[in-house]
């Protein structure tokens, strides 16, 4: 079957032949936080600072004990005043508990989608993925007309942190191993948190199908837009260790993700390339 995934190497932020990133871009950044209060306002004050003046955070908390949501809500407070008319530049969505990784990236893409977002991008409150690739996504996926625009350690220039030890390093790569040969994949980065997206591509994956809660999430968005026809496109990131507090994704969702990968395979064993996609991509053959 043809698929469209591409790593292309453009590290350390080699400059593409343009075409330049518009100010104008309509961007939203979905974060997910639980136990981030120490690292959201930094991180806030980062994406701020990249030259997109319609950049848009919208952060999904999950009643954190920390009093993340509460940070957030000041931060909203801080933010919201200088903002575009009609165009808030920071967003709380408040759930009740924690309810995951997945459900909280699928509520917060859904209100980014609705809130007529035409690029959507999905990182961790915790440095690990820096925003200073952000500007080299996006235009990586302008020059490239990708549909999603994977910040990856496992291709070429792809790095993890010196901190990691070899027990997680291995981890790390097996997750990868496993969920690429179970699913058959070209993707080298299966599990990654980092990711931008064309709004069409979020919309034709259907969001309010997706199980998955915790790493397997990435994984199963990641296979959909494979299997679906979508054009992948994978550039190499240094991963850092979060900057502050420790890992949500615990033992359980480890396990999630082992038996889910099985479960992905199952159930969309009889799913064909999108048609749609097909169309988009190969005019001259329809
Ligand atoms: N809202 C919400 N956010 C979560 C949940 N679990 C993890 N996160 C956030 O999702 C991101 C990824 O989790 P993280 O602990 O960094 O996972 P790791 O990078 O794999 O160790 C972080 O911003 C977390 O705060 C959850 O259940 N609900
Ligand atoms: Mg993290």
């Amino acid at each position: 079957m043809h698929s469209g995934v591409q790593a292309i190497v453009t590290y350390p932020l080699a400059p593409l032949s343009s075409p330049a990133v518009p100010e104008s871009i309509d961007l939203t950044v979905v974060i997910p936080t639980y136990n981030e209060a120490d690292n959201l306002p930094a991180m806030a004050a980062a994406l701020f600072a990249l030259p997109f003046p319609r950049l848009q955070l919208l952060i999904v908390d999950d009643n954190s004990p920390d009093g993340t949501g509460h940070i957030a809500d000041e931060l909203a407070a801080t933010y919201n005043p200088a903002a575009p008319a009609g165009r808030p530049r920071l967003v709380v969505i408040h759930r009740a508990g924690k309810g995951g990784l997945g459900t909280a990236y699928v509520t917060g893409m859904q209100r980014a989608l609705a809130g007529g977002a035409d690029y959507v991008l999905q990182m961790d409150a915790d440095f690990s993925h820096s925003p200073r690739y952000i500007p080299q996504m996006l235009n990586v996926m302008l020059a490239t007309n990708a549909d999603v625009v994977i910040g990856s350690r496992y291709v070429p220039g792809g790095t993890l942190d010196e901190g990691w030890g070899p027990g997680r390093r291995l981890m790390s790569w097996w997750a990868n191993l496993y969920s690429r040969a179970i699913l058959g994949l070209r993707i080298r980065d299966m599990t990654a948190g980092f990711k931008l997206w064309q709004r069409e591509a979020l919309l034709g994956i259907g969001l309010e199908s997706i199980r998955s809660n915790g790493y397997s999430f990435q994984v199963e968005m990641a296979y959909l837009c494979e299997r679906l026809g979508y054009r992948l496109v994978e550039i190499p990131i240094h991963f850092e260790d979060r900057r502050i507090g420790q890992s949500k994704l615990d033992v359980p969702v480890k396990l999630e993700s082992a038996w889910r990968t099985w479960q992905i395979r199952w159930r969309y064993r009889h799913l064909k390339r999108s048609p749609h996609v097909a169309r988009r991509r190969d005019p001259v053959t329809n």
